[in-house]
């Protein structure tokens, strides 16, 4: 046989692909990534943002936007591995020897590696992309906030959270925030590092000793917050936390007068 014939009787990418597809087990291997993958969409769309702490603050609505999106762009990967790892969790091989790879196998297959290899890659760049997107949005509104911005600088020592508002000169152990009113977070730590993380304001900002961080949010809607420490600080990390609110203009100018009446510190 001349290598003229043998290169004619390969065949092309196109009738591998169809091969591919036509294949049982990887019709099924499909059927079920978009079952899964429906799955996980819906669950991205309609479950997970419920059990999200509640949004309190325009970061926190950018904070939980990004998640839902990452969640449904990435759901057909999770769909597709899940699909394949369940195919061959119920097609083991039974026996001492393992069974030869067949000439399909998807190892092999170059046109199913090249789809595999695109599509993870885009959506690696769509991540990149809306990240970069958003925290540039992020940052141009800080930076047109900022002459409106009430400071409070944050200081976490173990184990505990303090606050000094330098413009009404009152400190304080919990944190109060006036609604609609920019915010800047000036934060340090007095010994080892923490992470003041007011939940539901989408802040989270490491407390170092030598370095004072800072970060930038816009409260904008009323109601409770924890701040906790996101950063294992030692034995009593898991209670380094304290209570605030974001609240009306008019019960924050209340919260501070009765601060200055008791001295100008929290009791
Ligand atoms: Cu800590």
């Amino acid at each position: 046989m001349s290598s003229d014939s043998l290169e004619e009787m390969k065949p092309t990418p196109g009738q591998r692909i169809r091969s591919f597809v036509q294949r049982k087990d990887v019709m099924q291997t499909f059927v079920l990534g978009i079952v899964i993958t429906a799955g996980f969409t819906l669950m991205g769309l309609y479950a997970y943002p419920n059990w999200m702490p509640a949004v309190h603050s325009k970061e926190m609505h950018s904070a939980r936007l990004i998640m839902t999106i990452f969640t449904v762009l990435s759901a057909p990967i999770a769909g597709l591995v899940l699909a394949v790892a369940v195919r061959a969790f119920l097609n083991m091989h039974h026996g001492d020897t393992p069974p030869p790879d067949s000439e399909l196998s998807e190892r092999s297959n170059t046109p199913a590696i090249l789809v595999w290899c695109f599509s993870t890659g885009a959506f690696v760049v769509a991540a990149i992309a809306i990240g970069l997107l958003a925290y540039n949005s992020d940052t141009n509104s800080a930076v047109a906030d900022a002459p409106d911005a009430i400071t409070v600088d944050v200081t976490g020592a173990q184990w505990a959270w303090s606050f000094y508002y330098p413009a009404q000169n009152i400190q304080t152990h919990t944190l109060e925030l006036p609604s609609g009113q920019p915010v800047d977070f000036h934060v340090k730590s007095v010994d080892v590092n923490h992470s003041f993380w007011p939940v539901q304001l989408g802040v989270k900002v490491d407390a170092n000793r030598i370095v004072t961080t800072t970060a930038e949010t816009r409260p904008t809607t009323l109601g409770p917050i924890d701040i906790r420490c996101a950063e294992l600080c030692g034995l009593n990390h898991a209670v380094m936390e304290t209570s605030g609110a974001v609240v009306s203009a008019s019960d924050f100018a209340n919260w501070v007068n009765s601060i200055k009446a008791s001295g100008g510190v929290q009791q």
